[in-house]
């Protein structure tokens, strides 16, 4: 009896005398406010991500960079974004930068992503969604197919059409879409959140009876724009939005302080300040604005019904209890109108999308927030997406599974953290090209700081740039919304970033630029001109990327 029950001992611990590994479910979400999910203080329903908000460790300081690719690219590698081959989108990376290390435009191939650091432990390892990584699938060796993932149905861009395979924008002749390294079709009656958690369950049911572990990344197209979703999830939130940005905003202020997520005692930015005002606009903008509120709403409701069958799935194969969940988003909400430049109103004239109000968040619908209510989803934080501001880089980070401890963690965290910690818990050690930390500690509840005061977190992607030390941080975004000079802020003791020290700190002030400067030679930044500009140069990407759309640019242009 006493043999049979050290034989049942070593066989559930494994052959190396250690407990079977945990799979991992990496959720990453696409342009997310802080407060967009109800469990960090939002009205849209989230349930099933909430769930596990509540199970788990909610990071409430956690930072991602301000873009898309670069986000990426450190999520899953947990380099500097510089080392990784995507320092910016590569829509608005200056061509000629391309021949510089660092800056090619794809994720090089010493860049190791979390499904190659994964696979020698043994684990099956899936994609579904948006890579974004491989310069629109021209770098065929980039895919995540050719990267340490075994099945993979991905989108290679910034975006697309969530029902079909149109491009949105006119850098992308079509949105480009590859199963397992091979350009495919979308399947009929394709919705984005839905199919990929579909397609994520067939992947991991095709295996079932290999009793290895698994790596799941499913990393949804919700909530960039355009946004888009099913009928009955927008008409859940028609006039939810009817009172308009500013009373968004402080609701949702609110609410963070109610659940823990920010300080009761603590000012905001009055960021909407300097954008209009929800009473000065006309009854016919109005109407179009509050929908397609409800459409984001919607968007994000339905990711969350999808992400609950993923669950359900996991629940009834008995894999639920030995998984890790790590929620996230690759910056924080779009704050740009696409409306503002000529080119893409010229384009979108050429395409079989429209903005009728009958069929917003339909198929052919094109369908944004706009900077107000973008400003409003990042509540309490300051500005939004592509700014090094707190709305920019402050985005839900949810942990949960075997060995994590239920509640709240406010210390710094950072976007390199993921891969580290996912390494120090399958092998118990962290990879030394790694600059993250392990957060295995503060996921076993301690309260201790993840980073020492003394070490610093730089940060630079397109031109603006931040760097964390300590309570304090640094910032330095480019017009419009900022001013191209270094702001100093103590972030423990004013998080909404209101109180800008520089002038009554010059010391810390000088000793944080230097460490910046630092981190400029260390990874290689190059400073972009001061007269870059981003749509410009997406513009200039356009043209030497696609024949078909210089024709339609120029037609119109003319
Ligand atoms: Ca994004």
């Amino acid at each position: 009896m006493r043999l049979f029950l050290l034989a049942a001992l070593l066989l559930a611990m494994g052959i190396h005398g250690e407990s079977k590994k945990p799979n991992i479910v990496l959720i990453l979400i696409d342009d997310l406010g802080l407060t967009d999910l109800q469990a960090f203080g939002g009205e849209i329903d989230t349930p099933n991500m909430d769930a596990l908000a509540n199970e788990g460790m909610m990071f409430t300081n956690y930072h991602t960079t301000s873009e898309c690719a670069p986000s990426r690219a450190m999520l899953l590698t947990g380099m500097d974004n510089h080392n990784t081959g995507l320092p910016m989108i590569p829509e608005v990376l200056p061509w000629k930068y391309h021949d510089t290390p660092g800056y090619e435009g794809y994720l090089r191939d010493d860049a190791l992503t979390i499904a190659e650091m994964l696979k020698p432990a043994g684990y099956k390892t899936y994609m579904t969604g948006k890579w974004h990584l491989a310069f629109g699938g021209r770098e065929t060796a980039a895919l995540p197919h050719n990267r340490g993932f075994d099945k993979t149905f991905i989108l290679d861009a910034t975006g697309g059409n969530n029902f079909n395979h149109h491009s949105y924008l006119p850098y992308y002749s079509e949105s480009p879409w590859f199963k397992n390294g091979q350009k495919t079709e979308l399947p009929e009656n394709f919705y984005s959140s839905e199919f990929f958690v579909d397609q994520m369950i067939e992947f991991i049911d095709e295996d079932i009876t290999n009793e290895a572990p698994f790596f799941s990344y499913v990393s949804f197209q919700a909530q960039h724009i355009p946004l888009q979703a099913p009928q009955e999830f927008i008409d859940k939130y028609l006039d939810t939005y009817k009172a308009g940005w500013h009373a968004l905003r402080e609701k949702r202020k609110k609410q963070a302080v109610e659940n823990g997520i920010f300080p009761s005692d603590k000012e905001i930015v009055d960021s909407l300040s300097s954008f209009d005002s929800w009473s000065e606009i006309n009854e016919e903008d109005k109407k179009i604005l509050v929908k397609s509120m409800a459409v984001f709403a919607g968007m994000l409701d339905a990711m969350d019904f999808h992400i609950g069958r993923l669950i359900a799935y996991l629940k009834e194969q008995g894999l639920y209890e030995n998984t890790i969940f790590i929620v996230t988003a690759d910056n924080g909400p779009e704050g740009n109108d696409p409306s503002e430049h000529e080119a893409w109103r010229n384009w979108l004239k050429t395409t079989t999308y429209n903005r009728d109000y009958e069929t917003l968040g339909g198929e052919d619908s094109y369908v944004f927030i706009g900077t107000e209510f973008a400003q409003a989803t990042a509540s309490p934080s300051h500005l939004f997406k592509f700014h090094m501001s707190e709305g920019g880089l402050r985005v839900p980070l949810i942990i949960s599974g075997p060995g994590v401890k239920s509640g709240l963690n406010k210390n710094f965290t950072f976007v390199t953290d993921i891969a580290a910690t996912l390494n120090d818990i399958v092998y118990g050690t962290v990879d030394e090209r790694i600059i993250g930390k392990s957060l295995r500690d503060a996921l076993a509840g301690s309260a201790e700081k993840v980073y020492s005061d003394s070490e610093a977190v730089g940060l630079e992607v397109t031109g603006n740039s931040a760097l964390f030390k300590g309570d304090f941080k640094i910032v330095r975004n480019r017009p419009p919304h900022g001013t191209n000079k270094w702001e100093l802020f103590n972030i423990s003791d004013d998080p909404g970033e209101t109180n800008n020290l520089a002038n009554d700190m010059p010391e810390k002030l000088i000793e944080l630029i230097a460490a910046y400067d630092k981190y400029v030679e260390t990874n290689g930044v190059i400073e972009l001109p001061a007269d870059y500009n981003w749509a410009e140069e997406m513009q200039i990407n356009t043209l030497k990327m696609n024949a078909g759309a210089i024709y339609r640019i120029a037609f119109f242009i003319i």
